[in-house]
């Protein structure tokens, strides 16, 4: 074995040292960026800050990833007026990266659509924004509900109600029921009202300073590792 001077020595381990680190550093932000990055809108219909014109019958958004439905996933929109009044309607459908929810609109004005959904590492995120309604040429308002209608229930804004014209069906919610039975909601859907409020913080099991700690232990390692190295060529 060829003979190298100490300094060279130190020189070989301190850049080992300095290579493992930089790639034990690399390796741990890598595998921590997905899992702190929640699915975020990649488009919507109307689009944030848009002005409609036409008559809309759907407001969607398309999100990075899919949109998890299963188990205690949660799917909310709501689309309000400036008035807090609601024009969705009750079921939030979910198609793989898009949700979606029937809208009826009322008087032109602000409307403010807040999302939350479970995002695809299973977490809630929750985000709003808004779109002005100004038709172009009169147009049939909706009465709003005063709190969101629950899913399966008929709707002030459904065809079937405004056929009716009944005032008493406008501008009430309908009694929270028990759960709808599963039949008799469109396929896919899914949502469960009066749960995980929108706005709820995320709650990540993998906090900060855990991965700081994770990532702190393997570099005590490393070192360790390189410290035995370079004793054990101190006596080569
Ligand atoms: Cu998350």
């Amino acid at each position: 074995m060829p003979t190298f001077s100490l300094e060279t020595r130190r020189r070989a381990a301190l850049g080992l040292l300095a290579g493992l680190v930089l790639a034990t550093v690399g390796t741990a932000a890598g595998a921590a960026s997905p899992a702190l990055a929640h699915d975020s809108i990649v488009s919507s219909s109307p689009e944030n800050g848009e002005v409609v014109t036409e008559p809309i019958q759907a407001v969607s958004m398309t999100f990075s990833d899919d949109i998890l439905t299963a188990g205690a996933a949660v799917a909310l929109v709501t689309v309000t007026d400036v008035d807090d009044g609601h024009h969705e309607s009750g079921c939030v459908t979910v198609d793989g990266t898009t949700v979606s929810t029937d809208v009826a609109l009322g008087e032109a004005g602000e409307y403010t659509v807040t999302w939350q959904v479970t995002s695809s590492d299973g977490h809630p995120t929750s985000d709003t924004y808004t779109f002005t309604w100004q038709p172009s040429m009169p147009t049939a308002t909706t009465t709003a509900m005063t709190t969101a209608p629950a899913c399966g229930d008929d709707w002030a804004g459904s065809a079937e109600a405004m056929a009716a014209g009944s005032d008493d069906s406008t501008a009430t919610a309908p009694a929270q029921a028990g759960a709808t039975p599963l039949n008799e909601l469109p396929e896919p859907t899914m949502t469960i009202l009066n749960s995980a409020p929108v706005g709820q913080t995320d709650a990540s099991p993998f906090s900060v300073p855990l991965l700081v700690a994770g990532l702190v232990g393997v570099v005590a390692a490393l070192i360790a590792v390189v410290v035995v190295v370079m004793r054990r060529m101190r006596h080569s």
